[in-house]
């Protein structure tokens, strides 16, 4: 569908446009539909913009992925077709790994989610067909199988749209989770070290931006903006503002 660019809702409806196309060339799932639509419905309770809680969540994600060894960005068919230029951009910042991991597994989606990310850059990411798998124990889907030297060796992980169990599971490996979801009652936000209750497509460039600007601080300084981090006070913050804006 063609948008006119003066439409009122054009930067949402280019997002559903996104979506659309990736099930039509067999990148995204169609519950990844569902998914998006769970999404702009928190996102319009937000007022679809990015809030000072999100913010600071995105500051204690930029140093949790500064100081990693083995840091990895966990990318499904959503966040493929969203926000592959930032993924990119990421790992070349923080020089980590890109690993495709699905929910609603099939081989022939990884392949094709890997072909797209490799046209912007082959450089980053960890291929499924060429890497030996490993099973994280407890997580009941496939996205138990992940790539030995990928998620499975990391030390810090970032997982946008993510769906609960497998957050939970990396967290008891004793890594770093970094989340992003719209949704700040959800097992995800909930379980995760640090969750940016945002849209992905807002909070990824400023991620990019606040990695940029902490780079050369001491490791001592990163350290302590993690430890001053509060995740569930960053929760109940996004879900007072959704309560607010409801009840204005
Ligand atoms: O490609 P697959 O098979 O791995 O499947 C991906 C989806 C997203 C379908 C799968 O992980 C899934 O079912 O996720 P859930 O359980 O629906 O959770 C997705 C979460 O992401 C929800 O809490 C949404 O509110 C949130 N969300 C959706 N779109 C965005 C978002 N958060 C941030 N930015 C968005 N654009």
């Amino acid at each position: 569908m063609n948008i006119d660019k003066n439409h009122p809702r054009f930067a949402s409806l280019r997002l559903r446009e996104k979506l659309v196309w990736g099930i039509k060339n067999g990148l995204t799932s169609e519950a990844g539909l569902i998914a998006h639509g769970r999404g702009e419905a928190f996102d319009y309770l937000l007022g679809e913009k990015t809030h000072n809680f999100a913010k600071e969540a995105i500051t204690a994600a930029a140093c949790l992925l500064l100081l990693a060894k083995r840091p990895v960005i966990s990318v499904n068919g959503n966040s493929a077709v969203l926000a592959s230029r930032e993924f990119i951009k990421l790992a070349k910042l923080i020089d980590g790994k890109i690993e495709v991991n699905l929910f609603h597994f099939s081989l022939n989606r990884v392949n094709k989610i890997e072909k797209f990310l490799k046209k912007v850059s082959p450089e980053f990411i960890l291929e499924y067909g060429k890497n030996q798998k490993i099973v994280i124990p407890e997580i009941a889907s496939n996205r138990a199988i992940v790539i030995g030297k990928g998620i499975g060796a990391s030390d810090a992980v970032l997982i946008p749209l993510e769906d609960g169990d497998r957050c939970e599971a990396l967290i008891r490996q004793a890594k770093k989770v970094i989340a992003v979801d719209l949704n700040p009652q959800s097992r995800t936000a909930k379980a995760a070290t640090v969750t940016i209750v945002d849209n992905l497509v807002r909070s990824l460039p400023l991620l990019l931006e606040e990695i940029k600007r902490l780079r050369n601080e001491d490791i001592r300084i990163l350290n302590k903006i993690i430890s001053k981090y509060d995740n569930q006070k960053i929760l109940s913050e996004a879900i007072a503002t959704i309560r607010y804006d409801i009840n204005k």
